[in-house]
């Protein structure tokens, strides 16, 4: 006999406030004693440039929509990319690690074992399946954020002094492996169980926070509601970026990329060439979305596609357009491949060289 898989097995103790796991209150002692301990593995990979993998993943079912298998293909595939080209380890995430945080909170404990587990990491990044990279030739400013420990699209104006409900955006972010962002995991999850807790949270991200329309408590709602009522404990160590696109949200770009392509060149990261197109709202996996299902696959396509072509590009292709899976070549074969510049110096490129000498 086999158990109803949908179904959740283990309930915990509803008289008692949800947690990650055991409370952890040493950390930074921990993880830099093991650090001094294991130097072959260091937490910086260049100068300025911490070890930080990509973490996303998506649910351990099939699709509800067949069709959204072949876009969560493309969307990793993408990532895929981007990674190589900037030294980034990938981890695809296909397990419910923790039943009562299922849907937009599965992160949160995914997350915290990570970062536990791996104390040569010192940033993780965050990113939704949703989500895609536009700009393969931008390379995060990781200088910018040495002194803080949260780094997500958004607004300060928006977050404390509107608390706006989207005036920051949890579908990519990177998180530094420190005491501070446990704490911090540990303040953000009690809204997150389902079922009654949940629902409840909902009610009061609603009523605190603008424009929220109404329904359960999400990840992001949630982090605006303590980063604008908890300003003095949280808001140093938080730097929300808007000055590229960490995330940026697909309504406002993808009509644009002819454009972009007409004025502009992948490594701006920002309007002229977004690092990340997100698919807010889109729900290729699922059945309902906030938007009609065609217009978001239709448009993820062309996502890719312009990503995809910075790809090709390197290797002398790119896709008759942007609406088109077919490709074709953009110069001819040569006998002297090496001389060959690729205009976006995407197969060399600098933030990916070591220093170890070649013996050729
Ligand atoms: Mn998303």
């Amino acid at each position: 006999m086999f158990k109803d898989e949908g179904s959740s097995e283990e309930k915990s103790d509803p008289t008692k406030p949800y947690t990650l796991g055991p409370k952890i209150s040493d950390w930074d002692e921990q993880r830099s004693n093991w650090l001094k301990q294991n130097p072959m593995f260091s937490n910086f990979i260049g100068p300025n440039k911490p070890k930080v993998p990509l973490v996303t993943g998506s649910s351990p079912k099939p699709c509800e929509n067949p069709v959204g298998d072949h876009y969560l293909l493309k969307s990793i595939k993408n990532k895929i990319d981007y990674c190589r080209l900037h030294g980034i380890e990938v981890f695809y995430n296909f397990a419910l690690l923790d039943a009562e945080m299922a849907g937009f909170w599965a992160k949160l404990p995914l997350i915290r074992k990570l970062l536990l587990s791996h104390p040569e990491v010192e940033f993780l990044w965050w990113m939704d399946s949703d989500a895609m990279f536009t700009d393969m030739a931008f390379e995060v400013p990781w200088e910018r954020y040495k002194d803080h420990n949260l780094v997500m699209h958004g607004w300060n104006e928006m977050v404390y002094d509107e608390k706006n409900w989207i005036g920051l955006n949890t579908g990519s972010f990177l998180l530094r492996n420190c005491q501070w962002s446990l704490d911090l995991l540990d303040t953000w999850a009690p809204m997150g169980p389902k079922g009654k807790v949940r629902d409840e949270a909902g009610k009061v991200l609603t009523r605190e926070l603008k424009n929220r329309p109404v329904f359960e408590a999400d990840d992001q709602s949630a982090m605006v509601y303590i980063l604008a009522t908890q300003r003095e404990k949280w808001g140093d160590k938080v730097y929300l970026e808007n000055a590229y696109y960490l995330h940026g949200y697909w309504g406002i770009l993808v009509d644009r990329y002819e454009e972009m392509i007409q004025n502009y060149h992948p490594g701006f990261g920002d309007h002229r060439w977004p690092l990340v197109t997100h698919f807010v709202g889109c729900k290729p996996c699922g059945k309902f979305g906030d938007y009609p299902v065609e217009r978001c696959l239709k448009q993820m396509d062309r996502a890719y596609n312009f990503g995809d072509n910075q790809i090709l590009q390197m290797y002398g292709f790119e896709h008759k357009s942007l609406a088109s899976r077919k490709v074709k070549r953009i110069r001819n074969e040569t006998s002297n491949p090496l001389e060959v510049m690729d205009e976006l110096g995407l197969l060399h490129p600098a933030f990916k060289a070591t220093k170890v000498a070649s013996s050729a």
